[in-house]
C-alpha cells in the first residue's frame, strides 16, 4: 500500500513510518520540523538522542531503498499557498493518507494569542487545504485523521465512538437491554473541549465529516487518548523523541522523566481527572489496522483509540511502584492545577470498534512503566528542571 503520512519526524510519525516500512509497504513522509524548533523555543529538546531530519532520511533510503521511502520537508500545511500540498499528493498518488501534521499541545495553545492562532491556522486551515487537495488528487484515498478523546470533554454521560448511538436514555447507552430509540442517534456527539487545542479538533472533526458527506471522501477520524513510552527501536536512528516540558510533555512521560531525576511528579489539583491512555506501541498497532482496514467509499467513521483510562492520580502511583523496583524513590506533589478542567467527574467513554477490528491492547501498564523509566535512564542527566512546572494558565 502507498501510504503518505504527513508529520513524519514527530513522535508517532517516525514510528509509523519505520513501521510501515518494516511491513513493507511504501511511505512517502512529509515535514516542516517545526516541533523540534517549537520545544527548542520553550528551552527544552527531546531527552532521547534524536538524529536530524537528514540523516533519519539517510537511514531510510538506505535501509528501504527508494522505491519504498521518499520524503520532502519544508512543507508547512496551512501557511503559503494550497497547491504545495496539491502537488505532493498528485505525484505520489497515496492509497492512504496519515494526517500527524499538527500542533499536538493543549498547553501550547493556551500560551498567548499567538501560540492560538498558530494552532488553529495549523490544525483547522491545514487539514482544510489537505480536504481540497484530496477532492482534487486523491479522492478515492482513505483519510486517517489525529483527532483526541478531549474532542468529547468529560460529560456526565457515557460518550459513544463519534455519533449518538440508535438506542439511548438520557445520555446512558451501554446498557444492552435498552430498547429506547433516541431521535438523535446518527447525529454527531456533542462536543465540549477545553483548550483552543482540542476545539481545533473539534473543527477538523466536522469539517473532515462533511467533506466525506458532500464529496465522497473516506475517512477515518480517530478520537486517540493520551500516548505515553516509546517506540520499538532497533538502534538510535529508529528512535522517536520524548518530551517532557509543560507543553509537549504528555503526563505519565513528564512523570517518568521527573521520577529519574527525584524531582516530585506534579499532580495537577486533586488528581482525580480521568482520560484515556495507550502505549505508543499501542498507537502504531491501531492505525496500522486502521490503514489495512479502510472504510467504505464517502465513509465517514470514528473510532475511540485507547486501552483503559486512568485518573492521574493512580498514574503517579503506579509510576512511583515502578521507580522503587529500580532504586528511585520519587514524592507525589499535588500542585495548584493551571488548567480550567474538572479534577473529579464521571468518565465512560466507549472504545470497543478497535478491539472488533483486532486490537491486542498491551494490558500491562505497571511493565511498560518501569520499561520507560528504564530506557530513559540513562538521560537522567539531560533533563532540564527549568521546564517542568507548569507556567501556561488557563484563565
Ligand atoms: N496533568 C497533570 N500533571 C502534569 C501534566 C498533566 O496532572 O504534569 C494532567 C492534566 O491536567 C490532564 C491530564 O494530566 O488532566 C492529561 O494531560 P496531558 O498533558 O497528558 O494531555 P492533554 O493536554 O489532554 O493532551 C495530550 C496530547 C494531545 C492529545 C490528548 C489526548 O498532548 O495531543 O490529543 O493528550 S486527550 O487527553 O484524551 O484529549
Amino acid at each position: 500500500m502507498k501510504v503518505l503520512i504527513l508529520g513524519v519526524d514527530g513522535y508517532i510519525g517516525w514510528s509509523l513510518a519505520l513501521h510501515l516500512l518494516k511491513r513493507g509497504h511504501e511511505v512517502a513522509g512529509v515535514d516542516n520540523l517545526i516541533r523540534r524548533m517549537r520545544v527548542q523555543d520553550l528551552g527544552s529538546s527531546s531527552l532521547t538522542p534524536i538524529q536530524s531530519w537528514n540523516r533519519r532520511n539517510a537511514y531510510a533510503l538506505t535501509k528501504f531503498g527508494p522505491q519504498q521511502w521518499r520524503s520532502k520537508y519544508h512543507i508547512h500545511l496551512g501557511h503559503g499557498p494550497s497547491d504545495v500540498i496539491a502537488d505532493v499528493i498528485a505525484d505520489f498518488s497515496p492509497d492512504a493518507i496519515v494526517h500527524l501534521a499538527e500542533q499536538p499541545s493543549a498547553a501550547y495553545s493556551m500560551r498567548s494569542a499567538v501560540d492560538a492562532k498558530a494552532t488553529q491556522r495549523d490544525n483547522v486551515i491545514g487539514t482544510l487545504d489537505l480536504l481540497w487537495a484530496m477532492k482534487e488528487f486523491a479522492p478515492r484515498a482513505h483519510l486517517i485523521k489525529l483527532g483526541t478523546m478531549g474532542e468529547y470533554g468529560t460529560p456526565s454521560c457515557d460518550i459513544p465512538e463519534g455519533k449518538i448511538p440508535e438506542r439511548c436514555l438520557g445520555g446512558k447507552w451501554q446498557d444492552e437491554d435498552l430498547k429506547e430509540h433516541c431521535p438523535m442517534s446518527g447525529l454527531m456527539f456533542p462536543r465540549t473541549a477545553g483548550s483552543f487545542y482540542h476545539i481545533s479538533k473539534v473543527h477538523d472533526t466536522h469539517n473532515i465529516e462533511f467533506a466525506c458527506r458532500n464529496w465522497g471522501l473516506s475517512s477515518t477520524d480517530i478520537m486517540q487518548g493520551v500516548v505515553f513510552g516509546l517506540n520499538e527501536y532497533e538502534n538510535l536512528d529508529e528512535i522517536t523523541r520524548f518530551d517532557y516540558d509543560e507543553c509537549f510533555g504528555t503526563v505519565l512521560n513528564r512523570f517518568c522523566a521527573q521520577a529519574i531525576i527525584n524531582h516530585p511528579l506534579t499532580v495537577y489539583g486533586k488528581g482525580f481527572q480521568t482520560r484515556g491512555y495507550l502505549p505508543l506501541k499501542d498507537s502504531i498497532q491501531c492505525l496500522t489496522i486502521v490503514l489495512e482496514n479502510p472504510p467504505g467509499d464517502g465513509e465517514y467513521r470514528t473510532l475511540n483509540q485507547f486501552e483503559n483510562i486512568y485518573s492521574v492520580w493512580s498514574l503517579a502511583g503506579m509510576v512511583c511502584l515502578a521507580a522503587n523496583e529500580l532504586g528511585l524513590y520519587p514524592v507525589v506533589e499535588n500542585i495548584p492545577n493551571p488548567r480550567k478542567e474538572m479534577e473529579e467527574h464521571y468518565y465512560n467513554p466507549a472504545h470497543q470498534k478497535l478491539f472488533d477490528m483486532g486490537y491486542k491492547p498491551t494490558t500491562d501498564i505497571k511493565g511498560e512503566i518501569k520499561k520507560l523509566i528504564e530506557q530513559i535512564l540513562p538521560y537522567k542527566d539531560n533533563v532540564r528542571r527549568s521546564v517542568i512546572v507548569p507556567k501556561t494558565t488557563w484563565v
